[in-house]
């Protein structure tokens, strides 16, 4: 569209008004001209809008790489965040058989990037969600080992602490879960998993930090005898709701984004849902909205929930390894 010829209309027009209507006030034609420019802005924004959320739509369907260049191109939060969001695609995928004293070890250091895992273990699937929500299944290979049964291999040679979770990449294997799935975020594509927002990140590590603290006040309750829930856990439950209420912005802890954060907490309140309902008949969602949502929004994440092993095989797990009745 010629905007010159489009704003001459307009001022012909109005100089048409102006002579024509005497009555009219003089600033009148001037209030109207700055009233077409801004309408015209703000169409032209609108379709700068659309146009950029399709990119942004095309880009995340094609490819589990974060948009990168959207960053770059304009600060359009609502995009970004539309953008950032997403998970990479899904791609299901046949879990490989779990390894035993008996099998043989992969060719370790061959330049394959493995991920060491228990599919029963609650670390574990913290790095594989985050493994998975960045949409790595072909770039990072699960191993599964059983705890068990443990192949003397796996402490020899790939990691002496001899516990799940641990990374093998670029000839080098890592271990602990909440600095691996950091590293995981860092070191691959896929969609970040934490915010640039300086004050959600530094929220972002308390959390992490708290995450140990958190899990300690739940499984002694859980391990200890008797038929009701400690006033630590409940206390820890309480601190959950209201790290939850932090941001209005979303149901995760860090507002609208999936992050570490999810996470790190996930595998543990999935299990202390189960455990705490089943042992001392304690609903961990009662009177926790914010709790009871961010577990639905978590359930529709199908990078979390193909991570998830049935109720019963993890209650019967646990009751067995910790002698429960
Ligand atoms: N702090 C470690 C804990 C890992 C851990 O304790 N994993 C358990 C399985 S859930 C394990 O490998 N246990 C074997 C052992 O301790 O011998 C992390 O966050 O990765």
């Amino acid at each position: 569209m010629n905007i010159d010829k489009f704003a001459g209309a307009f001022i012909n027009s109005d100089s048409w008004l102006q002579y024509s209507l005497p009555l009219l006030p003089v600033p009148f034609p001037y209030a109207y001209w700055l009233l077409a420019i801004a309408r015209i802005f703000f169409y032209m924004e609108d379709c700068g809008h659309i146009l950029y959320e399709k990119e942004a739509g095309d880009q995340a369907s094609v490819s589990p790489t974060p948009t990168a260049e959207l960053f770059s191109k304009r600060d359009f939060t609502h995009t970004v965040l539309m953008a950032s969001v997403a998970p990479a695609s899904f791609v299901k995928e046949e879990l490989p058989p779990t390894l035993t004293s008996t099998s043989p070890p992969p060719s370790i250091f061959d330049g394959t990037t493995r991920l060491y895992v228990a599919y029963i273990c609650p670390y574990a699937q913290r790095t594989w969600i985050a493994r998975n929500y960045k949409g790595l299944q072909d770039k990072i290979k699960l191993v599964a080992i059983d705890l068990g049964d443990r192949p003397t291999w796996y402490k020899e040679k790939v990691y002496p602490e001899n516990k799940v979770p641990s990374l093998e990449h670029n000839n080098e294997v890592k271990g602990e879960s909440l600095d691996l799935i950091k590293y995981i975020d860092t070191h691959f594509e896929g969609p970040s998993l934490l915010p640039d927002d300086p004050a959600k990140q530094a929220f972002a590590e308390e959390l992490l930090a708290y995450s140990d603290s958190f899990v300690k006040a739940i499984f002694s309750s859980i391990l200890a005898k008797g038929a009701d829930i400690s006033t630590d856990a409940v206390a820890a439950l309480d601190k959950l709701e209201e790290y939850l209420s932090k941001f209005e912005d979303g149901p995760f802890f860090l507002g609208r984004d999936f992050s570490l954060v999810d996470i790190a907490y996930a595998p543990f309140v999935e299990r202390f849902q189960i455990f705490l309902g089943d042992l001392k008949k304690y609903d961990i969602t009662n009177g926790r909205p914010k709790l009871t949502t961010w577990i639905e929004e978590l359930n529709k994440i199908e990078a979390y929930t193909a991570t998830k092993l049935e109720p019963q095989v993890l209650l019967a797990y646990t009751k067995k390894r910790f002698g429960l009745a």
